[in-house]
């Protein structure tokens, strides 16, 4: 049912048929089970890894697979229909933490970070949020202060995706006094490893749905950070997370194309076997034309992600675009999982047939990596700065 909007090279359908391969036989069989246990596997990072889809985007001198943007959002679409959990620690592993190394590390940071991340042997996080700084991100308080040539980080960050597993976690700080505020330009960017003196995992939030992707609060308490830690320049960490948020909501926009896209099939196939009143359900106009709604903004979604993804690659600038395809494609996931729920009737409510779940994980699409009304901020004001 899915169809490619935008022509896809042989690479890239060879790429897609890899990811959907893995889907079927790696994650599908256990899907349902990790949700309801809020388990994750990190046996299937390690699978993912040496299929090369830890390094997709990072060029083969790193590692990496060395593809261009749209191979990467094809390949997480696939994952994401099977599975969102595993489709979000892949964009975020992805999109921010290996991206912001490979644009502004130093070679030895590369060397010793994002080679073995690229790998698969190191899971990446983004540490941005904080329990009082969500979508006005630039008030965050996770204070960094100089001590020789080291820095000492205290405060708290939440809503850390794969923050338990995060091996290199890029944590933004602020690297500006009190007495001297300088809002956005106060913030740096660190790379934080577990090991660090200072470092633990706090509370492990019990989520509606991406169940199987654990999500935390990471405490910094004194922890001293080697000055090699610093990533790139003191004071850029906020524009850094900024940048990479343009590439990480296309990431959230591919998950939630993925899980449109299964809600979609599922309520087809259901529709066509489920027979009241003495014939398929499928034949009555009520379901077709939410089917075919259906369809048309998945395909829409699809549409306008791929054209985001092609202009990144041809290197424009993308803030925009991004937003609307990450808004676009996380409020037709809600809303093609709530028809698949409707279409499915009672059915639809309980844990037996998995629209339930997608339901339960396209929520979050609209939230993480920046609320709807975030990216409706960005969108608009974008209109007005070019
Ligand atoms: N690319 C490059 N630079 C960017 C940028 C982008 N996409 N967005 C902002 N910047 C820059 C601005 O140009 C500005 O730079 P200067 O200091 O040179 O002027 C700086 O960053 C501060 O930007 P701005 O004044 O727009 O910051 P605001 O505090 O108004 O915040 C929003 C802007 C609301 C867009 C930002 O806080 C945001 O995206 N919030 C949501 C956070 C989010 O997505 N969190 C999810 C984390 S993952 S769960």
């Amino acid at each position: 049912m899915a169809w490619a909007l935008t022509p896809l090279t042989e690479e890239q359908r060879s790429i897609q048929a890899v990811a959907r391969e893995f889907a079927a036989s790696e994650l599908a069989p256990f899907t349902d089970e990790w949700d309801r246990g809020a388990y994750f596997d990190p046996a299937i990072i390690g699978k993912l890894g040496e299929l090369g889809f830890l390094g997709m985007m990072i060029p083969e001198a790193y590692d990496g697979l060395g593809v261009d943007t749209l191979t990467y959002l094809v390949a997480l679409e696939e994952i994401a229909t099977v599975d969102a959990s595993i489709a979000v620690t892949l964009s975020v592993h992805n999109s921010l933490p290996t991206q912001m190394l490979l644009r502004w590390g130093t070679e030895a940071q590369k060397e010793r970070f994002l080679k073995p991340m690229a790998r698969g042997e190191l899971l990446g996080a983004f540490a941005l949020s904080e329990p009082d700084a969500g979508s006005d991100a630039a008030s965050l308080t996770t204070q960094a202060i100089r001590d020789g040539g080291d820095w000492i980080l205290n405060g708290t960050k939440a809503w850390v995706s794969s923050g338990t597993k995060g091996e290199v976690i890029l944590a933004m700080a602020r690297t500006d006094s009190p007495e001297d505020r300088r809002g956005a330009r106060g913030i740096s960017a660190f790379i934080v490893t577990p090991d660090l003196p200072g470092f633990s995992v706090g509370k492990k939030e019990d989520k509606m749905g991406l169940r199987a992707s654990p999500t935390v609060q990471l405490h910094f308490s004194d922890m001293r950070v080697p000055g090699d830690r610093l990533l790139g320049q003191v004071g850029s960490g906020f524009i850094y997370a900024m940048q990479s948020l343009d590439n990480g909501r296309l990431g959230i926009a591919a998950q939630a194309v993925g899980i449109a896209e299964a809600a979609l099939r599922h309520a087809a196939a259901y529709a066509a076997e489920r027979k009241q009143f003495g014939k398929p359900i499928k034949e009555f106009q009520a379901i077709q034309f939410k089917l075919a709604d259906m369809a048309s903004r998945v395909a829409a979604s699809r549409a306008l992600l791929h054209a985001a993804a092609t202009a990144k690659d041809r290197g424009e600038h993308i803030t925009q675009f991004s937003s609307m395809a990450k808004l676009l494609a996380s409020e037709t996931a809600m809303w093609v999982t709530t028809q698949a729920v409707q279409i499915f009737g009672g059915y639809g409510y309980v844990k037996d047939y998995p629209v339930e779940r997608l339901f339960r994980d396209a929520k979050v699409t609209e939230i993480y990596e920046g609320t709807s009304e975030i990216q409706r901020i960005v969108i608009a004001r974008e209109l007005y700065s070019r």
